[in-house]
């Protein structure tokens, strides 16, 4: 059996990731430590022997620089890659540019928890002539009004990243090209989702660090068998209780 890997990566810290606020489609910059966990992912790949074919990523500059670090520390700036907005984080309609814990202490916790973390709930809804409408912005001119989201649920985020998998992935890893995958915290919880079928109850304690390699193992049959991140134990520990503790930390 050939075992076919894809390596996960949520791009490095960003500016809104610092700040504790709602980012979903806003195109914030990575900071300076972000910079700094793309290029710690980067040598922790090189240093266990990870090569690579082909990387996408969003179309948002967190995620984009991250590769670009990425590649420039690997000395893969030659790599095809694709941006696609598939990719995306999900979107997060009206609550994008909130601070996560001050909407936790205006509307309760128990309804954050829910946008955040549930399948099905959707946070609200943006109006259309708001200017953070996708709609808005020219690089999302090829996408269908049913495409442009005012607000995402995961469910609908699954949905995209699921499409994009099937459409721009599994030909590639039956063909055994190693992928290189850099994207959000919320797109990444979708495709794990679809991977290992989650449970509703499992998915909202499913938190995902910035800069950490995620490696997923398929088999010939693109069935999942395994994943696991890569770096040491404690710190990544660290980083997710970072993640988990952001709803209360006003920053
Ligand atoms: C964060 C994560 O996404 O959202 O949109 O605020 O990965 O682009 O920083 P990212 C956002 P939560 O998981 O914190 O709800």
């Amino acid at each position: 059996m050939t075992i076919h890997r894809v390596v996960i990566l949520r791009h490095g810290e960003s500016e809104w990731n610092k700040q504790n606020r709602f980012t979903g489609w806003t195109d914030v910059d990575l900071t300076a430590k972000g910079r700094q966990e793309a290029i710690q992912a980067a040598k922790l790949l090189a240093a266990s022997g990870f090569h690579f074919d082909f990387a996408c990523t969003s179309v948002l500059k967190r995620s984009i620089h991250t590769l670009w670090q990425v590649l420039d520390e690997l000395d893969l700036c030659w790599l095809p890659t694709q941006a696609d907005w598939r990719l995306n984080e999900r979107h997060y309609g009206a609550l994008e540019g909130l601070n996560k814990a001050e909407t936790a202490e205006r509307f309760g916790p128990q309804i954050v928890k829910q946008w955040r973390r549930s399948y099905r709930t959707y946070p609200p809804a943006l109006a259309i002539e708001d200017q953070r409408y996708p709609g808005h912005d020219r690089r999302y001119r090829a996408l269908s009004a049913s495409e442009l989201p005012l607000t995402e649920s995961l469910e609908a985020t699954v949905q995209r990243v699921i499409a994009f998998w099937h459409q721009e992935i599994t030909q590639r890893l039956l063909s055994h090209q190693r992928i290189l995958l850099v994207s959000h915290a919320n797109a990444i919880r979708a495709l794990m989702t679809y991977f290992d079928a989650i449970s509703n109850d499992h998915l909202s304690e499913l938190y995902i660090p910035t800069g950490v390699p995620l490696i997923y193992e398929f088999d010939d049959q693109l069935k999942p068998i395994n994943h696991y991140y890569l770096g040491d134990r404690d710190d990544i520990a660290a980083r997710i209780s970072k993640v988990k503790a952001q709803a209360f930390n006003r920053q």
